[in-house]
């Protein structure tokens, strides 16, 4: 008997040898360790066996077991590994000096790296959603506790039409509305406002390597009962493993902005330098890439929201500076400049 779980046993090392994927690893475990599986047959066999022998040979056959279920674990792993070094390898290298390619057009890297976040904050939930660009003062900054006389509009000056509307300065202009749109779903179905909402935003402010006048952010906003600090850092963590597949540092620090409390700086160290500090990050080796916080009572109750009963988190992630990061873009001016030399080298990307 112990002849026979030695066999099963070499048999199930050699055909994980050959296994190339997570399919065929999936067929594996289902032919030893499924309900009609040789280590699970083994079993079967115990009834013609005496007490003493049945205790020995029930041992054995469970420790095969937790080593099969060990090693398909570990080449889970090590198949995951492998395809994200494969991904990786294949994510182009940007060379502002390599010739146009002319003959396919292409996506361009930031709207590369807006649906690659969809699609990782779709599989979570979240509902994607769209917004204009011009809004009205309320949207962009009164809704969102920051009333006219505010010093905080001095960080975010803008674009004024005859009207009084303005082109947004960040994605947060869209809360209000987002707000207004599910809270029904939530107090009547009890349903999370789950929503991220990627768009095009608008300051008056001198640019350099890592400042435009015309740049992405992406908002994310999720409400419900008991949503705190932790279900913030779960998303925040998440996103930023799946854009990136590899490590990256990043640090959290207390950040000022007046519709959320407590609110939070997300940084990443420069993928550019290294960390080293370069003018990509104004030298000091960190990019500002997410802020993010709990949302501030009284945005929620703009939105027409309870905040003694629901509470939230809001994150404003900074699209145009993680294309940058993603595909080692030096000047963010590059993304603007409409030059085929520079957007036609993500042709290969999807
Ligand atoms: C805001 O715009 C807040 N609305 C973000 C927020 C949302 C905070 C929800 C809390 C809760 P800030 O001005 O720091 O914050 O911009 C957010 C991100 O947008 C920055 O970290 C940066 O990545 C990007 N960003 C801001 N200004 C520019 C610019 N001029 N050029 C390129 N990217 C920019």
């Amino acid at each position: 008997m112990a002849d026979k779980t030695t066999e099963v046993r070499l048999a199930f090392l050699a055909a994980l040898e050959n296994v190339a994927n997570a399919d065929e690893l999936e067929k594996l475990r289902v032919e030893y360790i499924g309900k009609k599986g040789y280590v699970t047959d083994l079993l079967k066999e115990m009834k013609s066996l005496s007490n003493e022998e049945k205790k020995t040979f029930g041992q054995a056959v469970n420790v095969l077991k937790n080593e099969v279920n060990e090693k398909i674990a570990e080449k889970r792993e090590d198949l995951k590994k492998k395809e994200i070094e494969l991904e990786n390898s294949r994510m182009p290298e940007f060379d502002i000096s390599m010739p146009a390619n002319l003959e396919r057009g292409s996506y361009h890297p930031i709207t590369l790296v807006q649906r690659q976040c969809e699609e990782i904050f779709k599989s979570m939930g979240f509902t994607v959603e769209d917004y204009s660009e011009v809004v009205t003062d309320y949207e962009c900054f009164e809704a969102l506790n920051i009333p006219k006389d505010h010093p905080a509009r001095d960080m975010q000056d803008t674009y004024y039409l005859d009207n009084g509307q303005l082109l947004k300065t960040h994605t947060s202009a869209a809360q209000n509305a987002i707000y207004k749109k599910y809270r029904d779903q939530l107090v009547n179905e009890g349903k999370p406002i789950k929503a991220i909402f990627p768009g095009r935003c608008f300051r008056n402010e001198a640019t350099d390597a890592c400042h435009e006048n015309t740049f992405f952010q992406m908002e994310g906003v999720m409400v419900g009962k008991n949503i705190s600090i932790s279900n913030l850092i779960f998303f925040m963590k998440t996103m930023l493993s799946e854009v990136f597949r590899k490590d990256i540092k990043v640090r959290l620090r207390p950040g000022f902005f007046p519709f959320v409390e407590p609110g939070f700086e997300l940084d990443i160290s420069c993928l550019i330098c290294g960390g080293e500090g370069c003018p990509s990050c104004k030298h000091s080796g960190w990019l500002e890439l997410c802020p993010c916080g709990m949302i501030h009572p009284e945005v929620l109750k703009a939105g027409g929201i309870d905040p003694e009963e629901y509470t939230g988190f809001a994150f404003g992630l900074g699209l145009t500076r993680l294309a940058m990061m993603k595909y080692g873009v030096k000047d963010i001016r590059d993304l603007n400049s409409g030059s085929l030399k520079t957007l036609s080298q993500f042709t290969d990307d999807k």
